[in-house]
């Protein structure tokens, strides 16, 4: 799909919508109204956005600990997305997942995961099935650096490639994982390059420029739908907040920081990109972070008048307790 300007627009627009989100929810959280830890995502955004624009409805994602970005991207509601994470009984999961659990089956938004490399499997496993069923539907995969050294990225990929499987495989490499860095505790600078491992192609790209991603991304989801198999991008990039709340960021410097959103922020590089092409005037601008200020308004509006689920609510979606005792 050729980048055009009118497509430019929709995922720009997105990228504010995430970033606005995931603000508010960190004022949300400060304010007592977020149940649990959030881990956030600004500063990712172009990878999600850059990669979800080519998948259809029907195709399928998984996400990682820090997904609220996935799930926004691939079409999941704001007004929903809140009111999971303030816990509400409207919430994406009825309120019982929370900030790392967002999914929404009706989007084939299969999950955010708590356990690092966890959806590497089911990703694996879903695109078995599409291709079982012959449906053509892409699975992706979104998963950190910290992934690439756990058993089932490398159980997953070798499967996906074996087996000639219709997913694609997201590294989102932000140079940390918790409050380490990945120079510390990896042997090879580039994930990219662990794709040779398994035969399949290994792609690295500037996370922070979402025309790089949406190009690589084009190519790879093309390359699953056809049935040629599995690549794996690795999307340089990098978070602006702390690991997850509380974090003391002792490991990085405030001038680090400073550098990328100042210099590398994937919404600047877009629209700078965006205006050279005069695809993107002023009034636009304003525009598009309006409308997107005003959905994240509405959206802690709903999720400040849901309720909380019953108390009996306690016991369903649970596995049941009486046949796990007697399995
Ligand atoms: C299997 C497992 N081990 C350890 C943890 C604790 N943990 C949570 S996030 C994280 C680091 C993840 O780093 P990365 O994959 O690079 O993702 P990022 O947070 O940078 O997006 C760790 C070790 C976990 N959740 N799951
Ligand atoms: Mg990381």
């Amino acid at each position: 799909m050729t980048l055009d300007g009118e497509l430019a627009k929709r995922m720009y627009s997105d990228m504010w919508r995430i970033r606005l989100f995931e603000e508010e929810a960190n004022r949300q959280t400060g304010l007592g109204n977020v149940v649990g830890t959030l881990h956030l995502y600004c500063g990712e955004e172009a990878v999600g956005v850059g990669i979800c624009a080519h998948l259809r409805d029907d195709d399928y994602i998984l996400g990682t600990h820090r997904s609220h970005g996935h799930c926004l991207a691939k079409g999941a509601l704001m007004d929903d997305m809140m009111a999971e994470l303030f816990g509400k009984e409207t919430g994406t999961c009825s309120g019982k997942g929370g900030s790392m659990h967002v999914a929404d089956l009706s989007k084939n938004i299969l999950g955010a995961n708590g356990i690092v490399a966890g959806g590497i499997g089911p990703a694996t496993g879903t695109a078995m099935a599409t291709k079982i069923r012959g449906t053509h539907q892409v699975s992706v995969c979104f998963f950190g650096d910290g992934a690439a050294a756990r058993g089932p990225f490398h159980e997953g990929i070798l499967m996906g490639s074996l087996w000639k499987l219709p997913v694609v495989y997201v590294c989102e490499n932000n140079g940390y994982q918790q409050w380490v860095r990945r120079e510390n505790v990896a042997v090879v600078d580039s994930v990219a390059t662990m794709a040779a491992s398994y035969g399949i192609p290994g792609v690295s790209v500037d996370g922070q420029n979402i025309v790089e991603v949406y190009e690589a991304a084009e190519e790879a989801i093309d390359r699953a739908r056809r049935g040629e198999g599995p690549t794996l991008i690795e999307a340089r990039t990098y978070r602006y907040f702390g690991h997850s709340l509380g974090d003391r960021e002792e490991y990085r410097t405030r001038e680090e920081v400073d550098e990328w959103r100042n210099n590398r922020d994937p919404i600047n590089i877009f629209r700078g990109y965006m205006s050279e092409r005069q695809w993107l005037t002023e009034r636009e601008d304003e525009e598009i972070q309006a409308a997107a200020k005003e959905d994240v308004a509405a959206a802690v509006k709903f999720a400040d008048e849901s309720a909380y689920p019953p108390l009996e609510a306690a016991h369903t979606d649970v596995l049941d307790t009486e046949w796990r005792v007697d399995a």
